[in-house]
């Protein structure tokens, strides 16, 4: 069994910052990074929770990232703002372009946020819960590096692909789905790695192309996509959307410009945000009573909405004010504070 810590969520918070801040980030990076990275583990999503605190700090120490980028704003159309992360992490380039999209997807009834020139560590889910959360449907998508083989092929070339989306519902949980266009996270192969675990079978296949469990082999071969020719035509739309229609980086590319680094990948993100209000023609209150109709259906028969384990382990997490991460992650954060 994994011995494991418990960390107040202050604790936890505070030891992440200091792990940042020592990795050499600026305050306005480490805050937004702390941020994304406690959401996770609130939320028990241990892949892009404290972990990722690591995989920055060696991006950071290899030399990738600009530490003190300051993402640059542009209005680049009615719809559209874009924003230059300069080679910085992506959280702080989401802070600071988001209250324009908001502000554009209210008066436009659609408006799209692209992220250039960003290094990307995190889940989704936080951002498009922040567009919810302001009344806003919304998705959100990004590239990775070249690690999943598409349906059919045994060679890597497109990333774990996320996608997200969020639907705004009366009460604190909107409607929210976020998942890998691969069979797992790539974050979920090296935790079963760390925890000396097989991984389940279909996740991957060896360079060889033959299945593989074995978290090594698979990271060393290809990721499979989920529901197979559905999953990789869904990651090839990621690649487009989040590339080159926002002039930036495949997954393929951002694996190029790594250099054999193997740090978290550099490319773009895409958000487009949508106003209920102005889509429904005015009547957006009357039309979202369906959509509550729909949600009733599906958890009336006894099925689960995507996002309520996590929200359950949001509620226990806030209920206990603390957080349980792996001794050796522990172990690892208190080294990086030297
Ligand atoms: P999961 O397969 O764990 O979950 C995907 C989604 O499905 C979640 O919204 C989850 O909700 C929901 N879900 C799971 N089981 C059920 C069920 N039985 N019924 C209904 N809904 C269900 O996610 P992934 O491993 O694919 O991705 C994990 C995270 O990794 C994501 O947040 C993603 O953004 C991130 N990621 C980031 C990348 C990047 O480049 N930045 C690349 C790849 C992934 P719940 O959480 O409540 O279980
Ligand atoms: O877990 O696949 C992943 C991932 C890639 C970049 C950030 N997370």
């Amino acid at each position: 069994m994994t011995e494991t810590v418990r960390l107040s969520l202050d604790d936890a918070r505070a030891l992440s910052l200091q792990a940042l801040a020592r990795a050499g980030l600026t305050s306005d990076h480490c805050e937004a990074l702390a941020d994304l990275v406690m959401a996770g583990q609130i939320d028990e999503c241990h892949s892009h929770g404290l972990y990722r605190v690591l995989s920055c700090a060696d991006a950071i120490r290899k030399g990738k990232v600009d530490t003190a980028a300051v993402p640059e704003i542009f209005d680049q159309a009615p719809g559209i703002v874009r924003v230059d992360a300069k080679f910085g992490f992506s959280p702080l380039a989401f802070r600071l372009g988001l209250p324009l999209l908001q502000e554009k997807a209210r008066t436009q009834g659609v408006a799209a946020l692209a992220i250039n020139n960003c290094y990307h560590f995190s889940a989704l889910w936080p951002e498009v819960e922040r567009l919810a959360a302001a009344g806003l449907a919304a998705l959100a998508m990004t590239p990775s590096h070249s690690w999943v083989a598409p349906a059919g092929g045994t060679k890597p070339v497109f990333g774990t692909n996320p996608i997200a989306f969020a639907w705004p519902r009366p009460g604190p949980y909107p409607f929210v789905f976020d998942f890998a266009t691969s069979a797992s996270a790539r974050g979920e192969i090296e935790l079963h790695r760390r925890a000396g675990k097989p991984i389940p079978e279909g996740w991957a296949i060896d360079k060889d192309g033959a299945p593989t469990t074995d978290p090594e082999a698979a990271m060393a071969g290809a990721m499979l996509t989920f529901g197979g020719h559905k999953g990789s035509a869904l990651s090839a739309m990621v690649e487009l959307m989040a590339g080159p229609l926002i002039g930036d980086l495949t997954s393929r590319a951002s694996q190029i410009f790594d250099a054999g680094a193997g740090v978290t990948p550099c490319h773009g993100e895409l958000l487009l945000a949508f106003d209920p209000n102005l889509l429904s023609g005015g009547h957006a209150a009357e039309h979202a009573e369906r959509a509550e109709v729909l949600f009733d259906a599906i958890v009336g028969q006894g099925a689960r909405l995507p996002s309520q384990r996590r929200y359950a382990a949001r509620e226990r997490s806030h209920a206990n004010g603390s957080v349980e991460i792996p001794k050796s992650l522990h172990d690892d954060l208190l080294a990086l504070l030297g």
